[in-house]
């Protein structure tokens, strides 16, 4: 009996952080549905599907962002599918909350104010082409800066010119808004800032800060 193979990964679809109406009136339940349920679940099967396909073990998902370019496109679309929404529900609250503490200073120092950078990010929130992801990062200058990347790709990702530790990151694909929203990206955009969890994105910016300290 081989009792030295290694526990292949496999990932889980990780539960909402609320219920699936909580986001409503700003998304609808039907598409929280839909787009947890069935699209994350549908990364999450075909990225262990192509793991186990291709023998690999003892992999975390941060590892396969950071050498992505080793791996076949089903590794990359799917594993940054889940990476991507994973961060994406933990992001999101019913709760009112805003910029706070370090996190509001160096946004106010970087962008001059939380109003030009929200500016900023809807615009590249809605100057992505097509499906992709528009992004706050801590760049590797340790600066905050803005993006977008396509379809699943993220700023982790070895492959993508945009490059930094995500923060915030706003899925623009249309499945994300299309029954709420039908083609009006930018109201959705508009309507992100009543969910942000900005006590998520604060905590993110304080962890990044100390790891690279
Ligand atoms: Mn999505």
């Amino acid at each position: 009996m081989q009792t030295t193979e290694k526990q292949l990964v496999k990932f889980e679809l990780p539960p909402l952080p609320f219920k699936p109406a909580d986001l409503e009136p700003h998304i609808g339940e039907k598409t929280m549905q839909i787009h947890h349920g069935k699209h994350h679940q549908a990364y999450v099967d075909k990225l262990n599907a192509a793991l186990n396909e291709a023998s690999l073990s003892d992999v975390t998902v941060e590892e396969i962002m950071n050498s992505v370019s080793a791996y076949g496109d089903a590794i990359r679309n799917n594993g940054g599918g889940h990476y991507n929404h994973s961060l994406f529900w933990r992001t999101l609250t019913p709760d009112e909350t805003q910029p706070y503490g370090k996190l509001l200073l160096a946004i106010e120092k970087r962008f001059d104010s939380v109003e030009e950078f929200k500016h900023q990010f809807k615009a590249a929130a809605t100057g992505q082409f097509g499906s992709g992801w528009a992004w706050l990062v801590l760049n590797p200058n340790l600066e905050l800066e803005i993006g977008s990347t396509p379809n699943q790709d993220n700023p982790l990702m070895d492959v993508s010119p945009f490059k930094g530790y995500p923060l915030l990151g706003l899925d623009v694909w249309e499945h994300a808004y299309y029954l709420d929203y039908q083609n009006k990206r930018a109201e959705y955009v508009d309507t992100f800032w009543n969910i942000v969890d900005w006590v998520e994105v604060s905590n993110r910016y304080e962890d990044a800060l100390l790891q690279t300290a």
